[in-house]
């Protein structure tokens, strides 16, 4: 690790207190003078770092610059082993995610970024991802699971979203099936799950979990603006939200995994769901079928019911509300 990442490392640890430039320079066996350069730079890059006479440097608490050293002090259980591979800009995490996956990078890499300039939506949508307002990260999964179940890794992690939003904001958090958060009546996250199959044994190679979450963003493009919102109307100042947001996801992520064939979060998955009992449109291709939300099923699919009472179990495809009258 560079002297710089070490400095910023000691300082996370420390957040909100003073250390001694003296105590570091013993510590990382350098002089006062090449932790007094680091802090320079690192204040330079951004990093909120106070100098406090005869005390030393001071990480403010409001400092809010994704890095892995900002998130691990927040990451609990099995989380702690993710690898953390933080950037400030990329095209799609999830594009790099598959990439590294292809390679063969071990279950629990992560890769995460403060801005994206190609972020991707299901079928070829964008999903809009502007610099420092949002969170943007892709999670390497190996499940060992059957094609037929990976609908659970959406919902699965559309559950440890949820909760992970709702313990941060208190709001109530909602699912819309199968991969849109919903707060306020806006969506202020999607899921994007690829997979890659394993041709010879019909499972899964690997899988990438892609969420996007809108922090603080409040200047949607047009074509988004009645529909996206942002989980905070403004950053709170004195935490690093985004670095604790992440963590909480990963905390959650790493023992909702563990659990994706006991279906036991699929009652979680329910009871937010926004969809159940409502009136809906089933959509697939250019056609629209009026039908009726009624249950989610233990694979994850969604249950509707026609104006004929038959009913179809969908496991993907896309649904919209019906507006009441
Ligand atoms: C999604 O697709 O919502 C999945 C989005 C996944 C994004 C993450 S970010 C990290 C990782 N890397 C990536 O490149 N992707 C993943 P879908 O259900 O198809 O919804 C896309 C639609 O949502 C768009 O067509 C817009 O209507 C709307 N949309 C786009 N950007 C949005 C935003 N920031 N907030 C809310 N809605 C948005």
């Amino acid at each position: 690790m560079e002297l710089k990442q070490q400095i910023l490392k000691i300082l996370e640890e420390n957040r909100g207190d003073s250390i001694s430039g003296a105590k570091m320079a013993k510590d990382l066996f350098v002089t006062r003078s090449a932790i007094w350069k680091n802090i320079k730079q690192l204040q330079n890059d951004g990093y909120i770092i106070e100098a406090v006479p005869n005390r030393g440097y001071c990480l403010k608490t409001s400092n809010d610059i994704l890095t892995a050293e900002s998130i691990r002090p927040y990451l609990t259980g099995k989380a702690k082993d993710f690898q953390l591979d933080v950037r400030k800009t990329v095209e799609s995490t999830n594009t790099l995610a598959k990439e590294a996956a292809a390679l063969g990078a071990n279950e629990g890499r992560v890769i995460i970024a403060s801005e994206q300039t190609k972020g991707r939506g299901r079928m070829g949508r964008s999903f809009y991802s502007p610099a420092s307002t949002g969170l943007y990260m892709s999670l390497i999964l190996r499940p060992k699971l059957d094609l037929n179940d990976s609908l659970l890794i959406t919902t699965s992690a559309a559950v440890a979203v949820a909760s992970a939003i709702e313990k941060l904001t208190g709001n109530l958090v909602q699912i819309k099936w199968v991969n849109d958060i919903f707060m306020n009546g806006k969506k202020v996250c999607g899921i994007l799950t690829e997979a890659s199959l394993n041709v010879e044994n019909g499972g899964l190679e690997y899988a990438v979990v892609g969420i996007g979450i809108n922090v603080t963003t409040n200047d949607f493009p047009d074509d988004i603006k009645a529909i996206a919102g942002s989980i905070f109307s403004k950053k709170p100042t004195d935490q690093p939200i985004k670095s604790i947001l992440a963590a909480e996801l990963l905390n959650n992520l790493s023992s909702s995994m563990d659990k994706l064939t006991d279906h036991s979060y699929l009652e979680e998955y329910k009871r937010r769901s926004f969809l159940i009992g409502k009136d809906i449109y089933v959509l697939k291709g250019k056609n629209a079928y009026e039908a009726i939300a009624v249950d989610i099923d233990h694979r994850a699919r969604l249950v509707v019911e026609y104006p004929d009472k038959s009913r179809e179990a969908l496991s993907s495809g896309e649904v919209s509300v019906r507006q009441i009258p």
